[in-house]
């Protein structure tokens, strides 16, 4: 018998590559020191393995929606990374990131230190009980296209199209850019 080729290249190493995607993030602060908790979720998503940064949007100060009356506003921003993780990973992780800055899951809408929501990922199209990709509500959301479009002008949304076309027929008054606030990260 001959001794393995220690310069082989293994099938099955090969088949387990993964593809790398482009994945877009909304990130958002209703509750306590909103600027800090934006910061720690890029920092905690720029050292998650797997995963790269590529862009981050200015910051968006935004009316809420949905919640109750007299909520607080929002302050939103938009990520987009690369990477070779799942979309449930992805998941995952982005609800530990949630839970490190003392996230609480009361009632839909409510306000909240952190939101991390995957708004598209590549070209999926994913429709699971606890994961739907694209984001359900994405493409009505002025706080995530107004945001996304500053840093992607040519993104889409699979199965809703442009999100310049999107954002065409919604109303963008409660979004407002706040070029005062600079994430640190
Ligand atoms: N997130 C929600 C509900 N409403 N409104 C704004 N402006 N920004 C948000 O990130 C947001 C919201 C649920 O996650
Ligand atoms: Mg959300
Ligand atoms: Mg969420």
């Amino acid at each position: 018998m001959t001794s393995p080729n220690p310069f082989a290249i293994d099938a099955d190493t090969l088949s387990g590559m993964k593809p790398i995607r482009q994945v877009v993030l909304c990130l958002g602060s209703s509750l306590g020191d909103r600027q800090a908790n934006l910061s720690g979720a890029i920092k905690a998503l720029e050292d998650t393995p797997d995963l790269r940064v590529v862009d981050i949007s200015s910051v968006y100060e935004t009316s809420p929606v949905g919640g109750s009356e007299g909520d607080p506003d929002f302050l939103n921003v938009v990520v987009i990374a690369d990477t070779a993780m799942q979309s449930r990973t992805l998941l995952e992780r982005g609800i530990a990131i949630e839970d490190a800055f003392g996230r609480t899951r009361e009632e839909r809408n409510a306000p909240r230190t952190l939101d991390v929501d995957l708004i598209v990922v590549g070209n999926e199209e994913l429709d699971s009980e606890d994961l739907t990709i694209p984001h359900p509500r994405a493409h009505e959301r002025a706080f995530v296209l107004v945001p996304w479009l500053e840093i992607e002008p040519a993104g889409t949304i699979p199965g809703h199209g442009a999100i310049g076309d999107l954002l065409a027929d919604l109303d963008t008054s409660g979004v407002v850019r706040r070029d005062d606030l600079e994430l640190e990260h």
